[in-house]
């Protein structure tokens, strides 16, 4: 990497010659300015798709539609606790079959940015961490400790030769340009110091003695020693600058939106404002961006981090979790995308010069000595818009946004003005009234044959080594008849202390109580009178875990369980301590012990139906059958009615519902100006955090589809529905003054470009109807638009004329166009809305 010694000047040259050098050669370098990709500088968005967050079945589809969203790059993690469930046992078929998912990106046409980690945090069960990690003696996490070391590198580089035996690194023809070794280890440096550094410093040297011949880079770790880049993660990064001049401007992670906790609203982050932070990185000098995430996904199984993680992964990001386009987002990026590549040759030459047009305005401008030019005008604003006079032209800035002019002259885009179509979607039901079955489990009780008891309170993971979300804890509580509560009927107050994450109490088989806690505080206190007779009372303890830890120092100490006290308040002692007396555990539920979830193991118990059917029962175990509704549209279960548990579908788990837990705090109104943070733009407050749940087409088969539902709270089957996702309406909002990357054209011909509205609605559906159309100053937003006191009178005669009965159709948007200008001398835009069927 001889470029690294090269200052900024002699790079142009050095770029040049290594063009020529590596002319026959695959090579990936960098240097100041970029990523040099054989010899080639590039601007490369990347996206984040996480191969175990949807299926095999969908990766084509989700990288094809990336590639058309303007993404060179897919980023994805490594994870290991996917890859090695027990210690040499690796796995590494169907949704975790690493090798096939970059072989599709790769046939795709696009680079892999492969973050090894293999800590990856990630919002993923335990930061990607086999949890028999945890229990290798000496162990701690993430600093200058042999036996973790010895694990990571062994593991690291079993991924790296299965990479290079499938010449997968670009240096061997393959798609991978970057590798990331650790994830995030700034914070921790700063907290656990020494150790931790010398633990940086020997994981980026372990990782470049690897060899893979293509660049390493280290996320939020700004002592990333050479040649290893440092590179920034947040919402915005302009102000990031790598530890060495010779070292590229890049941005790892840029979240699209934020993940969802259960008991929290849905986040959503303004397109507007991604876009927007998208632009001032480039103009500040930034040569890489990802999206994290480009798709989200769903988190099946238990593999949710947390605790607290929704099953749901969908986080805003431009594919939704199903894997269709979210509207505007997608399109949006899309155009900036364009935008950016069209400035693409000055961007990689130069560096910016940056002048200020006023308060809060600024111009970015890359121009070479040959003669290219772009530049970039910022209004920073979260108030105003601005008029902006630049090289003798007039500009409008809208607040917050930033325009693009790829000849320092032409606005062919600006952040705040959304040229793609939004679009509605809509869950419709394809099937419901199941005919549902039930079996209700009794809970465990202590008894002779108890094969773990202890005189103490045990640790839960310790015990399931997360084999399973539940433990039992159970014990016996002798009541004597002279107890004084006997005779007053005031109950005693039982008070269980738990480190997490919730608990059902059950008094001699009788359910007593449930308690649960929150993302913000995973620790909960069961505190209520319980029915406790004279005599011998059989306690039990349902601890259910709900995810394990994904991120903190040292995460790997942390409880989850009942580790007490335990107490029974008001007997007449005062206060019975029940911590140190005989605990007896049992790991699991009796129905995961049967296999319940498979048509095999559903035959050991007699199930209920008809109008013995179960409802609003705890621990209860629901079965069905069902065949594969028609068509391709995404699918999901809607499990309103529901509480909290996990359901699977031909034996395989689609993750844990939790419904029963709505979304506490306000949700504003979003504006889209102004920092981002993940506190702003929530959705659903007062409603399920999370609702309907991913059952993936792929897992269908024709008929004869068996669905498990276990219910933990109690819940009422018989309104659960399976729902299609579809497209219901498509809309766009067009000022007329709009900058688009048509614009281009209007500089070669002279000719004044009106900005046009497109709308297409998916394959397979045509416009049924104009829903709504203005061409004046209409007010709100796709789904509730409303006609403002400026309205042309003929707005819905184009679209109708051009829309009905197609699949996609422009109307240009213009006073002519809907019969006279309505409201002179005023900018205005159009709105409109199609129903697509
Ligand atoms: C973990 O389990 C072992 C028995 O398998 C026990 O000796 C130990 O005390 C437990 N530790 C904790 C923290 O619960
Ligand atoms: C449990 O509730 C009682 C009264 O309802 C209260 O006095 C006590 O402080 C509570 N204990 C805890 C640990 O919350
Ligand atoms: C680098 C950066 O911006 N980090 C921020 C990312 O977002 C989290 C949560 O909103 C902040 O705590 C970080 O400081």
């Amino acid at each position: 990497m001889e470029s690294l010694v090269m200052s900024g000047k002699k790079l142009c040259v050095m770029v040049l010659c290594l063009y020529w050098v590596h002319a026959v050669t695959a090579s990936v370098t960098y240097d100041h300015k970029a990523i040099v990709v054989n010899g080639q500088r590039k601007i490369l968005f990347s996206g984040s798709i996480h191969y175990p967050r949807s299926t095999p079945q969908m990766w084509p589809e989700l990288i094809q539609k990336a590639k058309e969203g303007g993404v060179d790059v897919i980023q994805t993690y490594v994870f290991w606790n996917g890859h090695e469930p027990s210690p040499g046992k690796y796995y590494f078929e169907d949704r975790y079959d690493l090798v096939k998912f970059i072989k599709v990106v790769q046939q795709a046409g696009l680079y892999v940015n492969l973050r090894i980690g293999p800590y990856v945090c990630s919002e993923w069960n335990f930061g990607g961490f086999p949890v028999w990690l945890k229990f290798v003696p000496g162990i701690a996490f993430r600093t200058d400790n042999e036996p973790f070391k010895a694990a990571m590198q062994k593991f690291t580089e079993k991924i790296v030769s299965m990479m290079k035996a499938e010449n997968l690194f670009e240096t061997q023809g393959g798609p991978i340009i970057l590798s990331q070794i650790e994830n995030e280890l700034g914070p921790v440096e700063w907290e656990i110091g020494d150790p931790a550094k010398a633990y940086a410093k020997w994981a980026a040297k372990m990782a470049v003695g690897l060899d893979t011949g293509v660049p390493w880079i280290m996320c939020k770790q700004e002592d990333a020693p050479d040649p290893v880049i440092d590179t920034c993660n947040g919402y915005y990064c302009e102000n990031f600058t790598p530890n060495k001049n010779y070292k590229p401007k890049m941005w790892t992670e840029n979240w699209t939106g934020w993940c969802t906790y259960f008991g929290g609203g849905v986040n959503i982050r303004p397109a507007e404002d991604l876009a927007f932070s998208v632009a001032r990185f480039i103009q500040n000098g930034g040569s890489f961006v990802n999206y994290y995430m480009y798709h989200g996904g769903t988190n099946f199984e238990r593999t949710s981090g947390g605790p607290f993680i929704t099953t749901s992964y969908d986080y805003d990001a431009p594919i939704d979790e199903y894997g269709l386009l979210n509207e505007p987002k997608w399109g949006h990026l899309r155009d900036l995308h364009k935008a950016i590549k069209l400035c693409e040759p000055a961007l990689i030459s130069v560096d910016p010069k940056v002048t200020s047009l006023g308060n809060n305005l600024e111009a970015h401008v890359f121009k070479t000595d040959s003669g290219a030019c772009a530049a970039f005008l910022a209004n920073y604003d979260t108030k105003s818009s601005a008029k902006v006079s630049f090289a003798n032209e007039q500009y409008e800035l809208p607040r917050w946004s930033i325009s693009i002019l790829p000849d320092c002259k032409t606005e062919v885009f600006n952040t705040a003005r959304i040229g793609a179509q939004s679009s509605q979607k809509k869950m419709t039901v394809v099937r419901n009234a199941f005919d549902w079955e039930s079996y209700i489990e009794e809970p465990a009780s202590s008894s002779e044959e108890d094969s773990i008891t202890a005189n103490a309170l045990w640790e839960q993971i310790n015990i399931t080594r997360d084999s399973t979300d539940y433990l039992w804890y159970m014990t016996d509580v002798n009541i004597d008849p002279n107890e004084g509560f006997i005779k007053s009927g005031k109950w005693p107050l039982l008070t269980v202390m738990s480190a997490g994450h919730a608990l059902l109490v059950f008094i001699n088989g009788q359910h007593s109580g449930t308690s649960y806690a929150g993302a913000d505080f995973p620790k909960l206190t069961f505190n209520q009178t319980v029915n406790v007779r004279a005599g011998n009372n059989k306690i039990s303890l349902l601890s259910i875990a709900i995810g394990l830890p994904h991120v903190g120092i040292h995460f790997e100490t942390w409880n989850v369980g009942v580790l007490g006290p335990v107490t029974l308040e008001g007997v007449n002692e005062g206060t019975r301590d029940l911590s140190h007396q005989k605990w007896s555990y049992k790991v699991g539920l009796k129905g995961e012990d049967l296999g319940l979830q498979t048509v095999s193991g559903s035959g050991s118990v007699e199930w209920a139906q008809g109008s013995l059917l179960a409802k609003k029962q705890p621990l209860t175990w629901y079965k069905t059958n069902f065949n594969k509704p028609e068509g391709n549209d995404p699918l999901a279960l809607d499990m309103i009615s529901m509480g909290k548990g996990q359901v699977w579908i031909n034996g395989r788990s689609i993750g844990r519902h939790w419904p029963g837990y709505t979304a506490h705090g306000i949700c504003w109104d979003c504006d889209y100006a102004g920092s981002y943070t993940d506190k702003k733009c929530k959705k659903n407050c007062g409603e399920p955090s999370q609702r309907w749940y991913h059952v993936p087409r792929s897992w269908l088969r024709l008929s004869g589809n068996y669905m498990v539902v276990f219910e933990e709270w109690g819940g009422d089957p018989t309104r659960i529905s399976l729902v299609k996702r579809t497209t219901d309406s498509v809309c766009a909002d067009i000022y007329e003054d709009q900058p688009t990357l048509k614009n281009r054209e209007k500089l070669d011909s002279g000719n004044v470009i009106r900005p046009k509205a497109h709308l297409w609605c998916p394959p397979g559906q045509k416009m049924s109807q104009i829903k709504f159309a203005s061409y004046g100053l209409p007010h709100g937003s796709c789904g509730n638009y409303r006609q403002g006191d400026c309205h042309a009178h003929k707005s819905y005669d184009a679209p109708q004329r051009n829309c009905i009965g197609k699949q996609s159709c422009m109307v240009t948007v213009a006073s002519e166009v809907f019969g006279g200008d309505p409201c002179p001398g005023i900018a205005k835009k159009l709105s409109v809305e199609a129903i697509c069927r």
